[in-house]
């Protein structure tokens, strides 16, 4: 854990987060500054910068966790065929918070320039971090309902030894 990374103080319970998975390696909320509606964000619970300092079982994890955030916003309320994953690794690559997450984006076609508008403007709070919570939490409720337990993942057989 990193005392300075807001990514490490939600962990730690030090920052409010609105969860929709948690395993004992990893856990998936919601963008506080969201693209689009239903953006999730999923970390490891180690702190790491780079994808490159996580275990190849890990990374894996990411993406299986990742994979199942992606089928519960598609069986959940959104507007949402299909997905985009994405990592910012590094600075030079818009990395804006160096812990590792996985960007799962939920995406309904004709959505791309509401996207790049609130990638753009997204840290421009209007509307105050109260009410913009208060609308994660119940897009957050119809995600988690789709979610399985415990997503089946190598890390678990493969860490424990
Ligand atoms: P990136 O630019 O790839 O490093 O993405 C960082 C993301 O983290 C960005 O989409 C906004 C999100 N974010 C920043 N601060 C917080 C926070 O305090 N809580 C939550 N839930 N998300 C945050």
């Amino acid at each position: 854990m990193s005392s300075e990374c807001i990514f490490c103080k939600i962990l730690r319970g030090e920052l409010p987060v609105t969860t929709v998975y948690e395993d004992e390696f990893s856990l998936a909320f919601m963008d506080l500054y969201p693209m689009l509606p239903g953006h999730v964000l999923v970390i490891p619970k180690e702190h790491h910068a780079s994808i490159q300092q996580l275990s190849p079982s890990m990374r894996s994890h990411l993406f299986e966790v990742g994979a199942a955030v992606a089928r519960a916003q598609m069986l959940s309320g959104l507007k949402c065929k299909s997905q985009n994953f994405f990592i910012n690794d590094g600075p030079d690559a818009n990395q804006h918070v160096p812990h590792v997450h996985l960007h799962v984006l939920p995406r309904s076609g004709a959505d791309l320039h509401k996207a790049l508008l609130s990638f753009m403007s997204r840290y421009n709070n209007i509307f105050g971090v109260a009410a913009k919570r208060r609308r994660l939490e119940l897009l957050a409720k119809d995600i988690e309902v789709h979610m399985p337990q415990k997503v089946l993942s190598v890390l678990a057989s493969v860490d424990r030894g």
